[in-house]
């Protein structure tokens, strides 16, 4: 049991059971939606209890039940000709304080649970960026990996013939997550264009010619570095001549490893679902540049670094939690640092931990790191950069203009900033720690939480 539990009442204690019970009995086998509710009504039972204008209005009740979910199918022709389908969902999950917003996945995992936690946890994230977006994911079961540009091409268009019903500026704003880069938001976002006849924002994460904003591709990885940095001024430190270990190769991860980098310090890991690969010299910003070509180029295999660098280690089949690091930023996917892994960086000396990808500990992980004290901030504050920046990119896209990089990189920094600020005042116990689980949760809820109370009963 974590020490949140633990210093709860027993009253408080029922009433968080209570609730859960309700959410487990909605939401069947939904385990990752299980999670992401529990961990934000462990933190918000013992406010909204103090607070019972929210439990009068049964607020939490309503925020833990989307909207709508759109689902669909996806059929598409492959290359020999033969017809394929998928499936693939909108999860709409609160447009209380603006617009839907939130990415599109395209992995084989991915099933409405999986959207309903991403949509869940997208809300508060939003809210806590300052700007007016609500909460909502979508996705496919569909898998990239291995197809052709046309295959990929064929697939969106499609997917967007349905999902294009169901968006618009003001309406629903999706974006990329795992599996969606600037590829498929060019043919899907292309395909919305088309089939409408008018240009609008109605996707983020656009590519530089056509709408997109600078620093959007950068600003995920960016801001979770951004926010390390914050955590770490705190406590009188910085990320400079940090050792740092990073999970994934994707977008996420290439943009932290070079804010790291920038901010001098030193990445020795990086990752993908087939392994790892070690660099104990570092991966500087030349070895990063044959990264970004083999991953955003050529689509290849973090495997192929060792290759390159014959000095560094890849361990197939292993995730890099057992290599001793003083900040941790998992940036590949959920539930990667299990409580064992947890435990392994807490003993190793781990100080800070700083979440690129959405949920990547689990509870048990979650519970460790705060419970021995690391500087641990949560997705919905770590990552939300990304979402920020597309958030700016919907300003820019209303008001016909284009930022500069430094411009679009300075509010993203004030951001990041903010967030962590918010953090602070709603995360700070008695003895001054502060634990940005609650934080996060607390300060992001609030904003959405009152919004619905204005609205009356709805
Ligand atoms: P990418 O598709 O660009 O990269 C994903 C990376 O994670 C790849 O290296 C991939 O390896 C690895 N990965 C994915 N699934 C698994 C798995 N099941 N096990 C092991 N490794 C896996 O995605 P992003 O970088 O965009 O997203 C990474 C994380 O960040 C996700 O949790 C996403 O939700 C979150 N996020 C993304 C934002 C964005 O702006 N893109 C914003 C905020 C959060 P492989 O190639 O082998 O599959
Ligand atoms: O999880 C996330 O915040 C994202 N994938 C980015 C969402 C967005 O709308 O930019």
């Amino acid at each position: 049991m974590s020490n949140t539990v633990k210093i709860m009442s027993n009253a408080m204690q029922a009433e968080l059971q209570s609730f859960m019970a309700g959410v487990e009995a909605r939401n069947p086998g939904q385990l990752k939606f299980q999670q992401a509710v529990s961990e934000v009504a462990e933190s918000l039972m013992p406010f909204v209890i103090e607070n019972g204008k929210y439990k009068e209005a049964k607020i939490l009740e309503r925020m833990t039940e989307p909207d709508r979910i759109i689902s669909f199918r996806v059929v598409w022709e492959d290359d020999k000709g033969d017809i394929q389908m998928n499936r693939a969902w909108r999860v709409q999950f609160n447009n209380a304080i603006g617009p839907y917003k939130g990415g599109m996945r395209f992995h084989p995992t991915v099933d409405e649970d999986t959207l309903k936690f991403l949509g869940f946890e997208q809300c508060f994230k939003n809210s806590l960026t300052g700007l007016p977006m609500g909460g909502g994911k979508g996705g496919s079961n569909f898998d990239p990996k291995g197809k052709s540009d046309a295959e990929v091409m064929r697939f969106c268009q499609s997917l967007m013939m349905e999902l294009s019903r169901h968006i618009g500026e003001d309406i629903d704003v999706p974006a990329g997550d795992i599996g969606v880069g600037a590829r498929e938001v060019g043919y899907m976002f292309g395909q919305y264009q088309r089939f409408q006849n008018r240009w609008a924002g109605v996707f983020t994460g656009k590519g530089l010619t056509y709408g997109g904003s600078l620093t959007r591709k950068e600003a995920t990885g960016y801001g979770t570095v951004y926010f390390c940095e914050n955590m770490l001024n705190h406590k009188d430190d910085s990320v400079k001549g940090k050792t740092v270990t990073v999970s994934g190769s994707g977008n996420v991860s290439i943009y932290a490893v070079e804010k790291v980098t920038e901010m001098g310090g030193k990445v020795v890991t990086m990752s993908d679902s087939g392994g790892f690969i070690y660099d104990a010299e570092g991966i500087t910003a030349e070895k990063l540049a044959f990264i970004k070509d083999l991953k955003e180029v050529r689509r290849g295999r973090i495997s192929e670094y060792v290759t390159e660098y014959p000095n560094a280690e890849y361990h197939e089949g292993e995730k890099p939690w057992g290599v001793k690091c003083d900040i941790a930023l998992p940036c590949a996917t959920e539930n990667e640092i299990n409580a064992e892994a947890a435990q392994t960086l807490v003993d190793n000396g781990v100080m800070a931990v700083s979440e690129g990808a959405n949920m990547p500990s689990t509870m048990d992980a979650m519970h460790i790191f705060v419970d021995n004290g690391v500087a641990f901030g949560p997705a919905k504050a770590a990552n939300a950069g990304g979402v920020a920046v597309s958030g700016l990119e919907q300003s820019q896209n209303a008001l016909r203009l284009s930022w500069s990089a430094e411009e679009v990189d300075q509010k993203l920094q004030v951001i990041m900033k903010d967030i962590h600020q918010k953090c602070v005042t709603y995360g700070t116990d008695s003895e001054g720690n502060v634990n940005y689980v609650n934080g996060a949760n607390i300060g992001g809820f609030v904003k959405v939480a009152d919004s619905m109370l204005s609205y009356g009963i709805m």
